[in-house]
């Protein structure tokens, strides 16, 4: 077979200024299906390495990740325009899954039930469920992957990763810190293809996830593409775990504290350049503080430093690309054909014509149309106002997508009902804090469009296992479950 079907190369470009970081050759076919068998074969060895063993190897990632935080987070910079503070950022979200996952490797804890036969013991007991295919977006290019290796290894699985070909050259570093530590580890008890990278675009990760020996497909990125894995999939009805678009709110209730709010929408709405899943795209504000607010937000836009991500002070780096900063201007335009006011948005000159850096956008809607409720991965913030809390939930359950959100209010019951089963339907809810920048202790994921799937921190590691109930009879009778009989 030969690279035709797929992408030959791979071109790593600097969303700072455009310019062309290196080729990375792309995996054909071919040597797709060979990485697969081999992470088919390692785990074969590796489900049989003691979990606290396996955790070791996290460990050992862990270490090596604190002595390349600033090279690898200096890297995330440079090909994903993150400002330094994000890119450091990302590295620490990987060692903070690596601890987390050393810790987890100690207590991958079934449950003893109560038997309803005499001398019989019932048990649930986690075992390692194969080869997992991680796909990743550009947007998180090391964290996202770590959140889902640091995970799938201790729990007895070998790793391939199918990350965005906006970002290889971040990949191939993780990688090289893996290798690192497996060497410390002791290579020869690291079997061969435990984890491995393939470079390539969508068709790459279609026969990841078409292809039988994988047992779990974790994609991360938007919802057309999680669409697609889930068909391919569903093919052989193997597990996946989604976590795709999002399309985040918060909610500006009348006793806000509007210090902090400004500040909490500022690093939501404009953090990462507007290029996160969890970035806050809709402001719900209680009409009694609307002019307030978008006063203070205007005056916070006009003086957001934009500008090149490595210098210190820069808070809005570039956009990935040129079709992003198509995708904003297309927006942009349509939000103004629905009656909105739009401040800001407009291209800036940083690093010349082949970079796309842009002033964070402020949209006043009428209401919420068909293009709110449409996820584009760039700065806009639309401003939507309501009169009663239930109006201002039921604007935010009114998407497709249902990842994130958040309340700012002082009123305990008015954070009660946002909370409650009538309240917030994302996957994340917060009160005074903003919908980004989650933790990783805690679950990550959210419900509808976003796919269901939850990632890096509370049990979310059940997703990487198998779970095997199991019924063991240590007395000389064989009385059957529910009184039958059964004679012979
Ligand atoms: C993503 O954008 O895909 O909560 C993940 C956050 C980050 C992760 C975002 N910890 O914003």
């Amino acid at each position: 077979m030969v690279a035709l079907e797929y992408w030959a190369v791979i071109v790593s470009r600097s969303p700072i200024d455009g310019a062309l970081l290196r080729e990375v050759a792309a995996d054909t076919l071919a040597q797709i299906d060979e990485k697969i068998g081999a992470a088919a074969r390692a785990f074969e060895a590796w489900r049989n390495v003691p979990a606290p063993r396996r955790g070791e190897l996290v460990r050992l990632w862990g270490v090596v990740l604190r002595e390349e935080k600033e090279a690898l987070g200096a890297l995330v910079t440079r090909e994903a325009g993150k400002i330094v503070s994000e890119g450091l950022g990302e590295v620490q979200e990987m060692i903070d899954i690596c601890d987390f996952a050393v810790g987890l490797s100690r207590q991958l804890y079934g449950l003893t039930i109560a038997s309803e036969r005499p001398q019989h013991h019932l048990v649930e007991r986690w075992h390692p469920l194969g080869p997992v295919a991680i796909i990743t977006a550009f947007n998180f290019p090391v964290a996202v992957f770590a959140w889902n290796a640091a995970l799938a290894l201790i729990c007895g699985d070998s790793v391939i990763w199918k990350p965005s070909e906006k970002t290889p050259l971040c990949a191939q570093a993780v990688m090289e810190t893996l290798k690192k530590a497996a060497r410390r580890f002791g290579e020869r008890d690291v079997p061969e293809g435990l984890f491995a990278c393939v470079q390539g675009g969508a068709e790459a990760g279609g026969q990841l996830a078409g292809d039988p020996r994988i047992a779990l497909v974790s994609a991360t990125g938007s919802t057309r593409m999680g669409k697609a894995v889930a068909a391919e999939a569903a093919k052989t009805l193997k597990r996946t775990l989604l976590e795709l678009g999002g399309n985040a709110a918060l909610i500006a209730a009348p006793s806000a504290d509007l210090d902090m709010t400004v500040r909490a929408v500022c690093f939501s709405a404009v953090g990462t350049a507007g290029q996160r899943c969890t970035t806050l795209r809709r402001l719900i504000v209680h009409e009694d503080i609307v002019d307030a607010l978008v006063a203070r937000l205007k005056a916070a836009y006009a003086s957001l430093p934009v500008g090149d991500p490595r210098v210190d002070g820069t808070l809005v780096g570039p956009l990935i690309d040129e079709d992003a900063f198509r995708a904003m201007e297309t927006a942009l335009a349509a939000a103004r054909r629905d009656g909105g006011v739009v401040h800001g948005g407009e291209r800036v000159d940083v690093n010349g014509a082949a970079s796309f850096y842009v002033r964070p956008a402020l949209v006043e809607m009428p209401a919420q149309t068909d293009l709110v409720r449409t996820e584009v991965f760039a700065p806009i913030l639309y401003v939507l106002r309501y009169k009663t809390l239930d109006d201002a939930i039921a604007l935010l359950r009114d998407v497709r997508q249902g990842l994130s959100s958040a309340i700012f209010t002082t009123d305990l019951r008015e954070a009660e009902m946002f909370l409650s089963a009538a309240g917030s339907d994302c996957g994340i809810a917060n009160v005074n804090t903003g919908p980004s920048g989650a933790e990783i202790g805690g679950a990550f994921g959210g419900e509808k469009e976003t796919g269901g799937g939850r990632e890096s921190g509370s049990d979310a590691w059940k997703a990487y296992m198998r779970r095997q109930t199991q019924t063991v009879n240590y007395g000389t009778s064989l009385p059957l479950a529910q009184g039958v009989k059964f004679d012979v």
